[in-house]
């Protein structure tokens, strides 16, 4: 059941650290709202800083970012089903998986995202066709999806590095993959 005081989670389908959250909210059986598109970027572009998604939405109506100081945040105030480890090693561990995951595995993600001339038109079409919410027939369709293509490629070299690495930043996915299958 959705009501007003609710939390809502403002994000993307397409934007990991929104996924993460989601899927954090989910297994703490914390009830919120998933508010995308359009009215998930206006939230992102106008009540925090730096504009980013994924953006919570609190019953009080603040809304904040950060999705490791979100989950730090809602960790202290529930205490049903918490995914802080009980054991100091393991929430080391847990710790540092999270923040490999959040500092590094975008580098790898990016590459495989807006690498091929392929996956920067799927995927800057499937961002925008998310923004307005499934409306291809929508005029700035194709200007929006050039635009996001242009940007998003255009960080590649920032997040990902110079092609030279290319093959080291897959591989160090593939690594990780490797090691949480055998954990
Ligand atoms: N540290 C933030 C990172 C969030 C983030 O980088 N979100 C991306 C989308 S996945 C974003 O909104 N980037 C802003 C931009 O592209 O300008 C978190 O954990 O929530």
């Amino acid at each position: 059941m959705i009501t007003a005081d609710q939390y809502k989670l403002y994000g993307f389908l397409m934007s990991p650290y929104s996924m993460k959250m989601r899927a954090y909210l989910r297994y703490r059986r914390i009830p919120f709202q998933w508010v995308t598109g359009e009215a998930a970027n206006t939230i992102a572009m106008t009540e925090v800083e730096p504009y980013m998604v994924p953006v919570l939405g609190y019953p009080d109506g603040s809304y904040v970012n950060d999705s490791t100081h979100l989950i730090d945040d809602l960790e202290s105030r529930y205490s049903d089903r918490s995914t802080t480890a009980e054991n100091e090693a393991d929430a080391f561990l847990a710790l540092l998986i999270e923040d490999y995951a959040d500092e590094w595995l975008l580098a790898p993600l990016f590459l495989y995202r807006w690498e091929t001339e392929a996956d920067q038109t799927h995927n800057a079409q499937w961002i925008i066709y998310e923004y307005f919410r499934g409306n291809i027939g929508h005029e700035q369709f194709d200007a929006m999806t050039e635009l996001w293509r242009t940007r998003q490629t255009g960080m590649l070299k920032a997040v990902s590095g110079e092609p030279a690495s290319y093959d080291m930043v897959k591989a160090s996915l593939h690594d990780f993959l490797a090691i949480m299958e055998r954990a």
